[in-house]
Parts: structure tokens; C-alpha cells; sequence
């Protein structure tokens, strides 16, 4: 592809779709949105009037457009295979918000399909590895600096959810970030994952499971607790410790200011998952078009998409069985 800025439909005007698509437009250089597309018309065609883009009355007919290059998939978790399939289709490069596909069977026939067309077409939105703090941690890790990691002890604090939020939403659409950053931080696929639940808080504001602690076994024997707040935290806190042989890497908060003032001693933490990681989330779609425009994927595959399908579907078996779940994965392909 040889253009100097990508031009990208956007499926889905949601809260996280308006963001990306304000950061298109304004802060990554090498990209731009020339249409969107939402469920509800009035939605996207506000979007459209805001930047003088063109709103489409369906996500088949953006993503058959000839000035679509590529196209991001932000729409509700359920519809996210549809599109997919379809950009396939056109051999369109595709940016998809997790979860790729709500089965890992979808996931498996997305794979296939790239596999055919001999190239990798779909990043998905695993924003962490892009975290400047993840990015020093697996540097340090990879540079042997604390020796062989051993443990990993993770937090994922929510103050609060959307209406309609579900227990297994706790692992699908939160969790989902650990399951993917743990693996991508060791280098190493799990072998056995589980649930456990603890006491449970009087602040959840639905009905649904929270906290809930969440497990998993690498390859190599590493074990990784991730305590999973969905609701009524105190902030939006993320927390990771990597414990290895000669030492521990802790995750850094984002730089703010630090206030020593009556007889304390603080600094602020954010409300949001946009504010907190709103440095990942530029760098992500600056890299994302990057290599979109050399023709050469390098973010977060569909293998990781299908990864973390298998393991949030075993974590929500291990919750209903109370057992240990095994990980099973197909074997990995050449171009992943
Ligand atoms: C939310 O549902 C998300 O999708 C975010 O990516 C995650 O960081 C947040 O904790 C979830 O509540």
C-alpha cells in the first residue's frame, strides 16, 4: 500500500469509537476516518456533520467503499465477527476492538481465511502492549534483568459499569486485558486457568458477580492472580507486579504531580480507562497505520484474538464448574 495516510471507515460510534475516531483525525498524522457507520443513524450522523465525513447507512456498504483502506470495528462485542468476515472479503485491513468474535470457532475461521489470502489482515485492540509502562517491563524481563520470572500478582479496578453489565463480562470485556497482556509480557501460553470467587462488595450496583479472582498456570509452571473489580473501586486503578528470581518490576502509574501538602503525601489517580491509557491508545493506532501503509501487520493478531477467546471461555466454564480448566489451542501458524 503505498499511500501516505490511511484512510479508515469506523464501524460503531460508540464511547470508544468516538475517541478513536477524534484521535484518527487529530493526533495520528498518518491516518484519517472518511466514513462512518452506526446502528443508530442519528449517532453516526452526527459523527459525520462534527467532521464533514460521510455517514453510511450499513457496515457492508463502508466497508465496499473504494476510499475505505481500512476499516475499525467498534461496534457492540456481538457484531464484531460480522464485520470482520465481510473486510476479509474485500481484503481489507481490519482494526478490531476485543473480543475479536465472541467464540473462539469464529476466531479459528478468521485465521483460516487470512491464511489463505496468504498475508495478515486484522489487529486486534489489545491497547496495553502499547503502554509505555508494559513496554518497560517486558524489555526488563526479556533483558533477564530479574532473572526468570516466577509469579505475577494483577489488579483491574472499575468504579463503575454500563447498564446491562454481566458476571462473565468481568472476564470477556475486563479480565480480557490481563489475559492478554500476562502472556504477551512472558512469552508463554497458559496451561491451566480458573476462577475463584471472594466475599463479595456491597457497592456492585447490578447483579453480577464482583470481585472475582481470576487465575492462570503458564506452560512453564508461572502463576498469575488477577484480582477483577468491575464496580465501586475507589479509581480506575491497574495494577501488575512481575515477581522473577533476582528482583520484582512494578507497573507505573501515569506521570502526574506529586503533592506533599497538609501533612500528606499523594498524586491522582485517574476515573476512566480512556484517561489512563490514553497515551497507549495514540501510540496504538500511530503504529497501527504505520504498518498498515507498509503492508505489514505487527500489532496484536487474530492468534491473539483466538488465544484470548479459549481462555476467557474456560475461565467461564471454571466459575460455573468450580474446577481447574485446561487450555487446548490449535496449532499456531507460520504468519502469526
Ligand atoms: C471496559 O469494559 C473496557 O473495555 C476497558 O478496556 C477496560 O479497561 C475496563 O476496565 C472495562 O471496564
Amino acid at each position: 500500500m503505498v499511500k501516505e495516510v490511511l484512510r479508515v471507515g469506523v464501524i460503531g460510534c460508540g464511547a470508544i469509537g468516538k475517541e478513536h475516531i477524534e484521535r484518527l483525525i487529530n493526533v495520528v498524522a498518518q491516518a484519517t476516518v472518511v466514513a462512518v457507520y452506526d446502528y443508530f443513524e442519528e449517532v453516526a450522523q452526527s459523527v459525520a456533520t462534527k467532521y464533514q465525513i460521510e455517514a453510511c447507512e450499513s457496515g457492508e456498504a463502508l466497508i465496499a467503499r473504494d476510499d475505505v483502506d481500512a476499516v475499525l470495528i467498534t461496534s457492540t462485542d456481538d457484531t464484531h465477527a460480522v464485520y470482520v468476515f465481510e473486510a476479509l472479503k474485500h481484503e481489507k485491513y481490519i482494526f478490531c476492538e476485543k473480543p475479536l468474535a465472541l467464540t473462539a470457532q469464529e476466531c479459528q475461521e478468521m485465521m483460516a481465511k487470512e491464511i489463505q489470502i496468504g498475508k495478515r489482515l486484522i489487529q486486534v485492540g489489545f491497547n496495553r502492549r502499547f503502554d509505555i509502562g508494559y513496554r518497560e517491563m517486558k524489555q526488563a524481563i526479556r533483558a533477564g534483568e530479574i532473572g526468570e520470572p516466577l509469579l505475577i500478582h494483577s489488579a483491574h479496578r472499575n468504579i463503575s459499569q454500563a447498564p446491562g453489565f454481566k458476571t462473565d463480562y468481568a472476564i470477556t470485556r475486563v479480565a480480557i486485558h490481563e489475559i492478554d497482556i500476562t502472556r504477551w509480557l512472558l512469552d508463554e501460553e497458559y496451561d491451566e486457568v480458573q476462577v475463584l470467587t471472594v466475599k463479595q462488595s456491597r457497592k456492585t450496583t447490578g447483579d453480577w458477580l464482583n470481585p472475582q479472582l481470576v487465575m492462570f498456570k503458564t506452560q512453564s509452571g508461572q502463576r498469575i492472580d488477577v484480582e477483577v473489580q468491575t464496580d465501586g473501586a475507589y479509581a480506575y486503578d491497574i495494577q501488575c507486579q512481575v515477581v522473577g528470581e533476582n528482583g520484582t518490576l512494578n507497573l507505573p502509574d501515569p506521570a502526574r504531580v506529586l503533592k506533599r501538602t497538609a501533612g500528606q503525601y499523594t498524586y491522582g489517580l485517574t476515573d476512566h480507562w480512556a484517561k489512563r491509557f490514553i497515551d497507549s491508545y495514540d501510540t496504538e493506532f500511530k503504529e497501527w497505520a504505520a504498518s498498515v501503509l507498509s503492508d505489514k501487520l505487527v500489532g496484536p493478531s487474530a492468534w491473539d484474538g483466538y488465544v484470548s477467546c479459549v481462555v476467557a471461555d474456560r475461565l467461564i466454564q471454571s466459575r460455573k464448574s468450580g474446577n481447574v480448566e485446561k487450555i487446548e489451542l490449535v496449532e499456531k501458524a507460520e504468519i502469526y
